[in-house]
């Protein structure tokens, strides 16, 4: 009884907020919400940072049609139409990139930003009909949180049956031993006890944060909040863990089972359905920002998890085959960018390849997902051009090079940097079989010699023009992806 009051509310509530929508779309100016989707550090905050400075900053965007024919008469920032959610940090940011040249932190809540455009219609019909203004509203959040999406259609017996199927994986087994060892103690219909809820809780976050170390990169690591708790830090929907044996039907009441369901289903309730709700049913655009160097450098088992994540998060983006979920939304996504971030770790002889390795990443989730009605691309790009590109001989050969300052404690060859100096970096060629890539089978416990060579650069020094003044943040093809994103909105 009660479950079902709530959905009404929600459904109640969700009717209203279109309502009020539409509403202030047909009196106040045009905007549209862009989702930026993207599992941690996958370049969300870095990109929404660039995007926006590169439009107010006038940056060089040759391929984003509406600035290039000049028609953009000012972009600036305003108030968010939400007022409940906090502000996205949008100067801190871009002064710890330009200035300090760090980048900014891990996300840890959620944040919002409105970016309004003022332009000219390119026709004359337009011209008579569009405000000539359009707002963009961005919403940043930590990428953790996504993980938590395809919960909503597992139940708990669901939940503990994927949980203990990832974890057997070569790739996961060790990493997963302890917390399995302590989970096979575990009679599930003994009678609830709290020590051991958070025992399980800790044993099975332990593993889960083991998975996402660097060197590993998994990103199938549900739940998502385990990771990055927020406020809700030891909250009882927090200390629940999958139980092995579960009792066929019905929990006993009063038995661990009983509890880490009911546990479970609160966490979807109060956690994970308002996100899901507010900020990812609302969306308008997306893009989905995909950190492939991150697992290619952590070999196949790292790749095939992320393709994993991939699909079974843009299935929840799927409108019509899942009743409950497109219930909830109250708009269609109608435009989906998948881009591979991070492109300027590659010389652009290799920008093609890591392409073609993101668009077979998320083929079979775009496939799957069936986004009918919705335009797909996909691209290479780096929202943020840490690098640029060299020749270095040696010997006879030429290789291209990328020349950054490396983070300091970043190693190569067993030499470590000092985060001050320039160096070139040869960073090696993807290799163009893509299909050994994703051999899961061939180097999945161990991970195999990475066909690249991978080290993280410092934000770059920014170049002054006559005047002195800084130039705005250089990137590959950040306009390539507005003009997809957004580009249709400013015609
Ligand atoms: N070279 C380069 N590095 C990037 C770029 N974008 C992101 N990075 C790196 O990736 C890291 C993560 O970027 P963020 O934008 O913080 O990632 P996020 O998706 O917001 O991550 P969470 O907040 O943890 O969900 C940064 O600290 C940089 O090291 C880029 O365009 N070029
Ligand atoms: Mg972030």
């Amino acid at each position: 009884m009660a479950t079902s009051l709530t959905t009404l509310t929600d459904e109640a509530r969700i009717a209203l907020d279109t309502f009020a929508g539409r509403a202030s779309s047909l009196f106040g100016s045009p905007s549209i919400r862009l989702g930026v989707t993207g599992l941690s550090r996958a370049g969300k905050t870095v990109f929404i940072s660039a995007l926006v400075h590169n439009l107010i900053h006038g940056g060089r965007l040759p391929l984003f049609e509406a600035r290039k024919s000049g028609r953009i008469s000012r972009a600036f920032l305003e108030e968010q139409p939400d007022d409940a959610v906090p502000r996205f940090q949008y100067e801190d940011h871009i002064e710890a990139l330009v200035e300090s040249r760090i980048w900014p932190d891990s996300t840890r809540a959620i944040s919002e930003l409105r970016l309004t455009i003022d332009f000219e219609s390119a026709s004359g019909w337009g011209r008579l009909f569009s405000s000539g203004r359009l707002s963009v509203d961005i919403v940043d959040y930590p990428g953790e949180w996504l993980l938590d999406l395809p919960l909503l259609g597992k139940d708990y017996a669901e939940f503990c049956a994927d949980a203990f199927e990832l974890a057997a994986l070569p790739v996961r087994a060790g990493l997963s031993a302890e917390w399995r060892k302590v989970a096979e103690t575990i009679d599930a219909n003994a009678d609830a006890d709290e020590m051991t809820a958070r025992r399980l809780a800790e044993s099975f976050t332990a593993y889960l944060r083991a998975c996402k170390l660097d060197e590993r990169a998994l990103s199938t690591l549900p739940p998502g909040r385990f990771l990055m708790p927020g406020d809700l830090d030891g909250s009882p929907a927090l200390t629940f863990a999958p139980l092995p044996r579960l009792a066929a039907g019905r929990a006993r009441s009063g038995s661990l089972q009983a509890m880490m369901e009911r546990r479970y289903e609160a966490y979807k309730t109060h956690v994970v359905k308002p996100f899901f709700r507010e900020h990812i049913t609302r969306l308008d655009r997306q893009i989905v920002l995909v950190d492939a160097m991150q697992a290619l450098n952590a070999g196949p088992g790292a790749v095939a998890d992320l393709e994993r994540a991939l699909t079974e998060i843009l299935a929840c983006f799927r409108p019509g085959k899942n009743a409950f979920l497109t219930d909830l939304f109250s708009r269609r996504i109608d435009r989906i960018l998948i881009a591979a971030t991070k492109a300027d770790h590659l010389h652009h002889e290799s920008h093609d390849r890591l392409q073609a390795i993101v668009r077979r990443l998320a083929d079979r989730a775009i496939q799957r997902a069936d986004f009918s009605g919705a335009a797909v691309e996909v691209l290479a790009m780096a929202a943020v051009r840490a690098t640029r590109e060299g020749t270095v001989k040696q010997g006879r050969e030429t290789l291209p090079v990328i020349i950054g300052t490396p983070l300091k404690g970043e190693t190569i060859g067993g030499e470590t940097f000092d985060g001050k100096t320039e160096t070139a970096i040869f960073p090696g060629d993807l290799p163009d079989k893509i299909d050994s890539i994703f051999d899961e089978g061939a180097g999945a416990a161990r991970h195999e010699e990475s066909p690249i060579r991978f080290v993280r650069f410092r934000p770059p020094k920014l170049e002054r023009d006559a005047d002195g003044l800084k130039l705005s943040l250089p990137h590959i093809r950040l306009d390539r992806a507005l003009q997809f994103l957004i580009g249709d909105h400013l015609a």
